[in-house]
């Protein structure tokens, strides 16, 4: 993979070396990996990621981790890169950080010192639980319920499209706590072992690009009540807080995609010949790859330009992670399906890399906010200042 983004005034000397190695332990460690059972690849991932000591990435050092505080630039760094060799290693690696950074924002000492070493050491699978059958992009729509029985909270509803759902070892649910509040309101966050009684694998879901995913029930799920986390009614803020950070990282992931596909079709447009020359040679390839480099450098720079907002400027920069997600998840698409369209016929022929990318990079398009609730985020906040 090519690191010469890396030579953009967002990063610091520690950043470049996160990069340097996280691209020589994917080199090292995803080669020809078996992803037909992905139940057993993921669970292999998170340990192989965590003995590799990426996942110290996703934690704050007092717990683990390799930073005071999550560090945008370094999840998105991570991201790109294992995009770029292994969407599968990509997806295990953002959901340690994805369903423990509700933890690491609005945890206590307690709760953070029993999960987030586990997840540096990836010894405990996480899943962040938001989505419902009928509350998706629309949070506020949210039924799952969960009420105080003396020592315990009871949890009674269903999640769903759950990644890690059915392999997790602890699940981030978001749960309406105050039945006479609608909307963003009376919505709080718990952390749920994933042997909680009442807690039940209601359905797994196969997806086009596959990876452990499911619909959860909670039968009166009962948990000790320190397991709410942070404070009653502030769940929704929280999830959005989380997802502030992880947007970013989607579309770090999407364009580390986008530049494997490019690399492929440009080192493939070296080579073949047609019309009695390369197909780099013919103009019409040319203003494709032409296009495909500057997409993926735009969606980069406003990705990055997103996570050094967060890290640097130390604000809220919910406006610019929504813009990058977009562009970036968009744009990747593009760019893979021209890789798929340079390819010809070897493009869409069940094994080749960019056939592979054309299935996986779709679910990023919607999921952690889609296109559309993106373009929500942006025009509310320009609207607000
Ligand atoms: N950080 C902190 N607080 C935030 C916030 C953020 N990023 N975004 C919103 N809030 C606050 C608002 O300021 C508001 O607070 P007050 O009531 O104190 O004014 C409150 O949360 C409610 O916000 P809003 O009115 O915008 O809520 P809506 O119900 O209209 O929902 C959208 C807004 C659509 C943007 C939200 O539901 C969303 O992001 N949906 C997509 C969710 C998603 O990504 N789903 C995929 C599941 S995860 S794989």
């Amino acid at each position: 993979m090519t690191l010469d983004h890396l030579d953009w005034p967002f990063f610091d000397a520690a950043h470049r070396a996160l990069a340097g190695e996280a691209d020589a332990w994917a080199r090292a460690n995803l080669q020809g990996i078996a992803h037909d059972d992905v139940d057993a690849a993921c669970r292999g991932l998170v340990r192989a990621l965590g003995q590799g000591g990426l996942l110290r990435w996703c934690v704050p050092a007092e717990f683990g981790g390799a930073l005071p505080r999550l560090d945008s630039r370094a999840l998105c760094l991570v991201r790109e890169t294992l995009a770029y060799h292994d969407a599968l290693a990509d997806f295990a690696f953002a959901m340690q950080g994805l369903g423990s950074g509700a933890i690491t924002l609005a945890g206590t000492r307690e709760q953070k010192q029993a999960i987030l070493p586990r997840v540096a050491r990836g010894e405990s699978i996480m899943a962040f639980a938001l989505s419902e059958p009928q509350a998706g992009s629309d949070v506020g729509a949210m039924r799952c319920s969960a009420r105080r029985d003396g020592a315990h909270w009871v949890l009674a509803g269903e999640k769903t499209w759950i990644s890690n759902g059915g392999i997790a070892d602890v699940y981030t649910v978001f749960a309406r706590t105050d039945p006479a509040a609608t909307g963003a309101r009376g919505i709080s966050a718990f952390t749920v072992p994933a042997d909680a009684p009442g807690l039940r694998i209601a359905e797994r879901i196969d997806v086009i690009a596959p990876h452990p995913l499911a619909r959860v029930a909670f039968d009166d799920c009962r948990i000790p009540a320190a397991h709410l986390l942070g404070e009653e009614g502030a769940g929704f803020k929280l999830a959005m807080a989380t997802l502030d950070i992880f947007r970013a990282s989607v579309a770090a992931a999407a364009f580390g995609m986008a530049r494997r596909a490019f690399a492929e079709a440009l080192s493939f447009a070296r080579e073949r010949t047609m019309f009695g020359a390369t197909l780099a040679d013919q103009q019409m390839a040319q203003a494709k790859l032409a296009d495909m480099t500057t997409a993926i450098d735009a969606a980069a720079l406003l990705t990055y330009r997103a996570a050094w907002t967060r890290d640097v400027q130390q604000r809220r920069a919910t406006r610019e992670a929504a813009m990058a997600k977009m562009t970036a998840t968009e744009s990747a698409q593009q760019v893979i399906d021209a890789a798929v369209q340079l390819f010809g016929g070897r493009g869409v022929r069940r094994g080749e890399i960019v056939e592979r990318l054309y299935r996986e990079i779709r679910a990023l398009r919607i999921y952690e906010g889609a296109t559309e609730v993106q373009k929500l985020v942006i025009a509310r906040d320009l609207l607000r200042s």
